[in-house]
């Protein structure tokens, strides 16, 4: 990811007055030594870049930059300098640890280029924490984080809230289907229509991945599993790819050549709205399950139009299986999502089908702060049923990851 262009990666701008922690604080986002960091005030005095890829966004750049209030014929050199980044910034990071007449100025120039803010209100080990905040929201800032660069609160926050204002372009994921079809190509959808399925329409998930094949200029054609067979065999030309509805996989496993790429919807969604890899990753996590383990089922809202029991019922049989014993298993839905996740030792998510892409993220960045792994429905059964080997086959990297996640699970006992 390090060769993704400029251009292409979210420029995160750290501004503020000197001395005020702006590259205490990068340092402490990266958890890398990225920028000098000193107590003499006007330390950094040239902008500082750092590509990189901020788990769950992807690739972004920071960039650090001199103090605004810098004075003198060199300061004056350095402030220039810093409202050249402010220019080139995509979301800004204004740091502060007392608001005076320069924050209110750079956020008057952020509002005036309609650029998303984060104010961090940082040092709030050493000072009475509420002011600065409270000055920061009367200023008209969205997003105020009370934070401190050296005890290290607020950074989780500061993290969540660069993906709440990151602007929609740089969230966008690959389609569903990219780089799977090409024109002309044609993908077999396999739709179970059983009496779980929704009656006289097919689901979200199903609807979408047609509208992107068809966007791809693709043909597609839609089987239930038991015609899968007699599809194939009829085919001129074998598929690009198959997709199944995940609790098809072993029976359309059995029937589809092996030479033939195989995947599930659940696992295009993965991609598509979330990390393929930390939910594949997540999915090995199952056989580190024993007995007694805490696990969290989440729905993304209160109703799941299909498989009604599939979170309560079906998933937790499954894990109890693998785990070979009872799991303290809790099922959440919608708003109810426990604040405590760092208290399970697994979390399996819906698919989603109702959230954006944000949403997605941000409960991947909390499972990933609190060192929690986290999957979705499809990829858990299809993990459980032994079949995720090859439903990733047509995605080599995480087919990879997913490898030597489990080889690390089987050594690490
Ligand atoms: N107590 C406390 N000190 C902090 C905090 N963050 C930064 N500092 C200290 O504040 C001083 C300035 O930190 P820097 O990160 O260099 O600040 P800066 O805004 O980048 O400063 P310039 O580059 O000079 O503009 C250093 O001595 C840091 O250790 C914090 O949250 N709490
Ligand atoms: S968002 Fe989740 S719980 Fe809601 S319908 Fe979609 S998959 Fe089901
Ligand atoms: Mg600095």
């Amino acid at each position: 990811m390090q060769e993704t262009p400029k251009g292409l990666r979210l420029q995160i701008g750290i501004f503020g007055r000197r001395n005020v922690g702006k590259s205490s604080i990068l340092n402490a986002i990266t958890r890398q030594p990225v920028s000098i960091v000193s107590d003499t005030a006007g330390t950094t005095t040239d902008p500082v870049e750092k590509a990189m890829e901020l788990l769950p966004l992807g690739p972004v750049l920071f960039v650090d930059t001199a103090g605004v209030d810098d004075v003198g014929a060199l300061g004056e050199l350095r402030v220039a300098k810093t409202l050249r980044v402010v220019e080139r910034t995509d979301l800004a990071i204004l740091v502060t640890d007392a608001w005076q007449e320069y924050e209110q100025r750079l956020m008057d120039t952020f509002r005036l280029r309609k650029t998303p803010v984060v104010v961090v209100a940082n040092k709030n080990d050493v000072r009475l924490p509420g002011e600065v905040e409270a000055r920061a929201r009367e200023s008209g800032a969205h997003t105020v984080v009370s934070a401190s660069a050296i005890t290290g609160t607020g950074l989780e926050e500061i993290r969540l809230a660069i993906i709440a204002a990151a602007p929609e372009e740089y969230l966008s994921a690959p389609s569903v289907v990219h780089q799977l079809v090409r024109p002309g190509d044609l993908a077999v959808l396999v739709v179970p229509i059983d009496i779980e399925a929704p009656k006289g329409r097919l689901i979200l998930p199903q609807v979408q991945t047609l509208r992107d094949i068809l966007d791809h200029d693709a043909l597609a054609v839609v089987v239930k599993e038991h015609q899968l067979a007699q599809a194939l065999a009829g085919l001129s030309k074998p598929p690009a790819i198959v997709v199944t509805d995940s609790q098809a996989f072993e029976k359309v496993m059995a029937v589809t050549p092996p030479e033939i790429p195989l995947t599930g919807f659940s696992i295009l969604y993965a991609r598509f709205k979330g990390d393929l890899g930390e939910f594949v990753r997540g999915a090995a996590a199952i056989d580190q399950l024993r007995p007694g383990d805490r696990v969290l089922v989440a729905e993304a809202c209160t109703h799941h139009p299909t498989k009604d029991d599939i979170g309560r019922m079906k998933i937790p049989r499954w894990l109890e299986r693998k785990a070979g014993g009872k799991l303290d298993i809790t099922v959440r839905s919608g708003n109810e999502y426990p604040q405590d996740i760092g208290a399970y030792k697994l979390i399996i998510h819906c698919g989603a089908c109702m959230w954006n892409r944000r949403q997605v993220l941000s409960r991947l960045e909390q499972a990933r702060a609190c060192g929690v792994p986290i999957t979705n429905y499809g990829l858990a059964i299809a993990h459980s049923l032994g079949v995720l080997q090859r439903a990733l086959s047509p995605f080599p990297e995480v087919l990879r990851e997913y490898e030597q996640a489990k080889e690390g699970i089987r050594h690490n006992g």
